[in-house]
Parts: structure tokens; sequence; C-alpha cells
């Protein structure tokens, strides 16, 4: 694959290390946690899935770790009956010891530890192992994979795509992996990309840093856009699960499947469909009340190399013969896939990417076009809308607000819109970064469409904190956090400007901690959506809700409060000085040894609106709060005060405001059962 861009911005073309390959799905079983999960984000609950950890927190948390110093294998195993595995003192990371794996005949085989009960569902682990190759041997590469399986159905997934192995060196290979799928067999395994040579791995480690509850007070961004548009994020099953499902349920009333509905997932071999991603989101988006977009039955990339190959196997050139032969491929493609889904999918991107304004017809020169010439758009439009007729069918691409780009989209919808071609709308992606696209430029796109008469939706948006493909940050400053917001919220002024015509405007990704852009165009933390790698609200989320971010008053509050917190807690627990109306629940969420997380609703139980709130209480065993979100906290002893955020601070009659703490124990962990609400004694 050539990457290819012909603008600024942080422009994208080959498949990332580590994407997902044209694998074999696995047959259909949702775990009963998920769907537990499912039905808890459907009515709106909290609830800790008994598969995830109930630690929370930011420091990561250690789930396995083997550095081979006890002169064992400590687990490890060989993949086939060929190799051979066996703790080694010859050389070591740390230490004296590693793992080395000698005769392999075959480049997959290799040492593996299996996982199957020490990994949960919907948990993103680091995994990290250091490898080296045997003295003397040339250089060559290796790569760190799961293989998980459920009946008779196997997945291999990359996480750390193949990392060169230099010679009397050792190299760390270090990637993320969420197990999202049921499964009852699961491995870690290193291999190398080809070859035989013998190598050595050590300080194995498998981490995960425990989930911190979404902010479930502040606005939910479906609610914010409800007279504008709705507002969507592109998802794989990792994202239904847990927290992330909770958030997704919570902000947005439109989903795109990010990948499991492209080709690769949907028919890796010919004829043979498989559904078990696809099947799984759509169900969520059911159960949620969420509405499905397609993406996408027709692109360049992502599509098994099968698809592109003639009767003999060889690569199709242009011949009439093998026009039809693909042309019966795509349309019996799309017959499945958008028939699966008729009932389920409002709008489908129906082609991807399909202009290139290099070429002087603006057409992108891929063997869909060579071979079939527009026919194969023709096809896949009008097979689309025999099967699924209720969906709006789009055209869907990348640099919209480049002239040249859109002048040659606009050029081809045209031609066919007059040819009677069932076109409802262009997708304009934007994939942006914080100094591109411009508002103007922006405004200029959905202009010039608008007068086409079709709809318009933004189906990919997110933007990068790069404006280069070389630079990269080991941490993201504020400051460029703030110009991302500040690009986020002038692109959204548009849309704004733009409701009549756009129905829709998704984000290519759930939050920051899976997103496409960490591996493109080069591996480096990119941090482009609107929540964090905790999931939590990031200035960008404030700027598109058009309120101050809290990050500002956060520290505001905590350092008002701490200039007061002397008085506040004694007349917090000594001297209030009536009552008033309100309920408090106190729960513990989640307890392990020395810590434990708190939940706190506070409930408004009188008549009118509460303006501002500081809850206090008194621990009786000496807890002590690390960190507290949705309010600012101060603690003096034993006694505890909280006070609200800028958006959390009113309570309506009737209404209630919770936040979140973790704290630490020890010995015993009553809860409190009295507080104090602005200096008064909670009753009622
Ligand atoms: O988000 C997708 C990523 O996980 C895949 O690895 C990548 C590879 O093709 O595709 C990503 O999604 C693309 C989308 O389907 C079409 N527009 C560009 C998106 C980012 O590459």
């Amino acid at each position: 694959m050539v990457p290819r861009r012909n603008a600024p911005g942080p422009g994208y073309g080959a498949n990332p290390p580590g994407a997902k390959g044209t694998r074999m799905r696995t047959s259909r079983r949702v775990p009963v946690a998920l769907l537990a999960l499912s039905v808890a984000a459907a009515l709106g609950v909290g609830v800790w899935s008994s598969a995830t950890p109930v630690k929370a927190g930011t420091a990561p948390v250690t789930a396995v770790s083997t550095d081979f110093e006890d002169g064992t294998t400590q687990n490890w195993a060989p993949r086939s009956t060929d190799e051979t595995v066996a703790n080694s003192p010859t050389v070591a990371h740390d230490g004296t010891h590693s793992l080395a794996v000698t005769d392999r005949t075959e480049s997959w085989q290799g040492p593996t530890l299996d996982l199957l009960d020490t990994m949960e569902l919907g948990v993103q682990y680091t995994i990290a192992a250091w490898v080296r190759l045997a003295d003397g041997d040339a250089s060559t590469s290796a790569r760190l994979s799961v293989e998980r399986r459920l009946g008779d159905a196997v997945n291999y997934e990359t996480v750390v795509g193949d990392t060169t192995l230099n010679a009397g060196s050792w190299t760390q290979m270090s990637g993320t992996y969420t197990l999202a799928n049921d499964v009852d067999f699961l491995t870690v395994y290193v291999e190398t990309s080809d070859g035989t040579s013998s190598f050595f791995i050590d300080d194995f480690t498998m981490t995960y840093v425990p989930a911190i509850p979404i902010e479930a007070d502040i606005p939910a961004l479906k609610d914010v856009f409800a007279d504008s548009f709705p507002i969507g994020a592109a998802v794989g099953r990792a994202q239904l699960l847990g927290e992330h499902g909770q958030l997704l349920s919570k902000h947005f009333s439109t989903l795109t499947a990010g990948n499991a509905m492209k080709w690769d997932a949907t028919e890796p071999t010919e004829d043979a469909f498989t559904y078990t991603d696809a099947d799984a989101i759509v169900a969520y988006a059911n159960a949620n009340d969420i509405a499905v977009r397609g993406h996408t039955l027709v692109w360049h990339n992502q599509t098994p190399s099968w698809v592109f190959q003639d009767a003999s196997g060889a690569t199709m050139t242009a011949t009439e013969e093998n026009k039809t032969l693909l042309l019966s491929r795509l349309e019996n493609h799309i017959r499945n896939v958008a028939g699966h889904y008729a009932d389920d999918i409002y709008a489908w991107d129906v082609v991807n990417e399909v202009i290139d304004e290099g070429q002087s017809d603006g057409l992108r020169r891929s063997t869909w076009y060579t071979v079939t010439g527009l026919d194969y758009i023709r096809t896949a439009f009008a097979v689309a809308r025999e099967v699924a007729p209720n969906a709006k069918l789009y055209i869907n691409d990348y640099n919209t607000t480049v002239a040249a780009k859109r002048d040659a989209l606009y050029d081809l919808v045209s031609q066919l819109k007059s040819e009677g071609i069932p076109i409802d709308g262009v997708g304009h992606q934007m994939h942006g970064n914080v100094d591109w696209p411009s508002a103007a430029d922006t405004d200029a796109a959905l202009t010039k469409f608008a007068a086409l008469g079709v709809e318009q939706q933004v189906t990919e948006m997110d933007i990068s904190v790069y404006t280069d493909s070389t630079s990269s940050h080991d941490t993201i400053s504020a400051d460029l956090l703030a110009r991302q917001a500040t690009r986020y919220q002038a692109l959204f002024d548009v849309y704004a400007a733009h409701q009549a015509d756009l129905t829709s405007v998704t984000l290519w990704g759930l939050a920051d901690d899976d997103t496409w852009l960490k591996t493109f165009p080069i591996t480096r933390l990119d941090l482009p959506l609107l929540f964090d790698e905790q999931l939590q609200s990031k200035p960008a989320y404030w700027s598109i809700i058009g309120q101050p971010s809290p990050t500002a008053s956060t520290t505001a509050s905590a350092s008002a409060s701490a200039s007061t917190s002397a008085s506040a807690s004694a007349s917090a627990s000594a001297s209030a000085s009536g009552t008033t109306a309100c309920a408090v629940t106190y729960s513990v969420a989640g307890q392990w040894p020395g810590g434990f997380q708190g939940a706190v609703a506070i409930g408004n139980t009188g008549t009118a609106a509460i303006n501002g709130w500081t809850l206090g209480w008194t621990f009786a065993d000496g807890q002590q709060i690390a960190q507290l979100w949705n309010g600012g906290f101060t603690q003096s002893g034993s006694t505890v005060t909280v006070t609200s955020e800028a958006w959390n601070g009113t309570i309506a009659a009737g209404g209630s405001a919770s936040f979140g703490f973790l704290g630490s124990w020890d010995g015993t962990n009553t809860m409190p059962t009295s507080f104090t609400l602005n200096g008064q004694t909670c009753s009622g």
C-alpha cells in the first residue's frame, strides 16, 4: 500500500502496525458479563463487571511478570512440539537468567504463555517483553501476538508488529491489547517474521491501569447537540464493555463500527460471511437506542487479496472477464452484508475514498477502478439500495476541505446523480490536526455540497496534536490540548451553522486510549479525541459544548477550599447550624487490601434548587482520600470537605449530583452515615 498525502494534516494510507489482519473471526457468543453490562448501560446504571478488576486509579497494576530469575520457565512453553523453550543463564536483560527458544523449524514457533485465567475482558493491558537474538545470528524481526480461540474458531491478533532485533542487544517490544471476545483458549506468544533463529525473551510484563469511572454528571453530548445533529463515535467491541460502554451510551446517539463491517472482517474468504464483532456492536446499539452507520462496503484497503485475484489466482488485469468476476463478487458481498443489516443500519458508507485529485479525472486508480472503471461505484449503490432500501447511501472521503479534492468529489457525485445512481449523501471524514483545516475551508466544503441537494455527515472526525508526520512527544502539553480545543470549537461552530445540511457528526474513536493515530503515520503518543485515556473529559469536550473547561476551575476550587479548609471542615463536623433537606448515599464501589473506591450521591429532597454545594463528613477509621473526581476536595485529619464543580453545582429540587473517589484504609472501613451540606446537617 502506498502512503499518500496531498495536503497538510495528519494523513494516512497504509495499514498501521498492529492493525487487525484478515483473520478468521469467532462465532458469536456474548459472555454473561457483557450482557450484564449492556443491560446496565441501557438502564444508565453504573455497575462493576465481575470480570473487571474493582480497583481504580492511575498507577499501573502488574497482572503478570516473568523474569526467569528462579531458573524455571515460569509457565512459558513452546508453541509446537518442534522448538525447545528453556530457562537460560547465557544472557539476561536484567539479573542472570532469561528464557531461550531454540530448535525452531518454522518462523511462527516460539515461546507462549497461557493467559486464560489472567486476562480480563474489556481491560486494556500493556504487554511488554525484552527480546534478543543469540550471539552471531543475523538481524531479523520479531512480533508479539495474542492467540484467542472459541471452539474451532481461531484468531491471531498482533500486539506489537514486526520489530527489528539486532544481534547482541536486547530490544523491548511493547503494545496494548484489550480482550473483547469470549474465549476458551488465550495465549500470548513471540515469533519471528521469517527465519528460524534462536532467540531469548526476558522481563515480560502485562500491566493495566485500573479504570476510573466516567464522569456521570457532565452534560451528555447527545443532549447538548440534540437540536443540531446526532453525534457519534467509531467503536470496536472493546468500547462496548465496562466504563467504555458507559461513556458510549451516555454521550452518543449514533455509532460506526471502526473495522468490524469492513470486507476483511465480514467476508475474509469468498462467500463465507462472518459477523461476530459487527453483530455484537449492532446488538449493543439496539439495546442502548443508538443508531448505526455502516462502514464500509467498498474500499481499496482492508479488502482481502482473493477479491482481486482472477480465476487462476493471479492478480486481476483489466479484462472483460475479470470485470464481470469482480462486479459479481462486489454484488454478492453487498447483497449479503447490507442485506444482513437492512433493518439495523440507517446510513452506509457505500464507497470509501474513491477520489484522487492528483489524477486528471480525479478518480483513484484502485484495482476496483482499473478493472471496472466507474461501474464498481454504480453497482455498489444500486445493489445497496435494493437490499437496504431504508438506508441512506453515502460516498465517503477525506480532505474534502481541500478545494481540488472536493471539486473532484463534487464532479463525480454530480455525474452519478445525473445518471440516476442512488447517492443520498456525502461523508466528510474530517481527520484534522490542531492547526488544520481552517473554519473557512470547512465551511467551503459543507457549502459546496449543500448546492448538490445531498445529505451530508461528518463521519470520522479527530484532531491530531501533531502537524507533521515525524514529531513525537512523550507527554502532550496543556497548551497543545488547549489548541486542540480551539480547533474543535471552530469546526463545531461551522457544523452548527450547517446543521440543516448535516445529519450526523461522528468522532473517529471513543476516547484517547484507542485511536488509529497512535500507530499512524508513525507510532507516537497522540490524543485526538474528546475524552482522555482514562475516559475523562478533555478541554476539547468542554469547548464544543460551549462551557469553560473545569481543569482550571478544579485547581481554583481546590486551592480555594484549601485556604478555608479548617473553618469549612469545622463547620461541617462540629458547628452545623441547622438541618437542610438532602439525602446522601455513600457506597463502597470496590475494595481491596489497603484501598477502596467510594461513590457518593447527594439528593436534593427539598423544594428549591441547591446552587453550589459543599459536602462534609468525618471518617471513623482514619481513611484517607487520595483522588476525587467530579468535585474538589480537602481532608484535614479525618474530616473531609468536597465542593461542587462549575458544571454540577446546581442540584434541582428532586435532583442529585454525584462524585467518586479513591481512598486508603487499614483494618476497618466503616462508611460514614452523617453528612453536612453547606454547613447544615443533611436530613431528609
Ligand atoms: O480506524 C481504522 C483502523 O483501526 C484501521 O487500522 C485502519 C486501516 O485501514 O482503518 C481505520 O479507519 C479508517 C477508515 O476506515 C477510513 N478512513 C480512514 C480511517 C483511518 O485510517
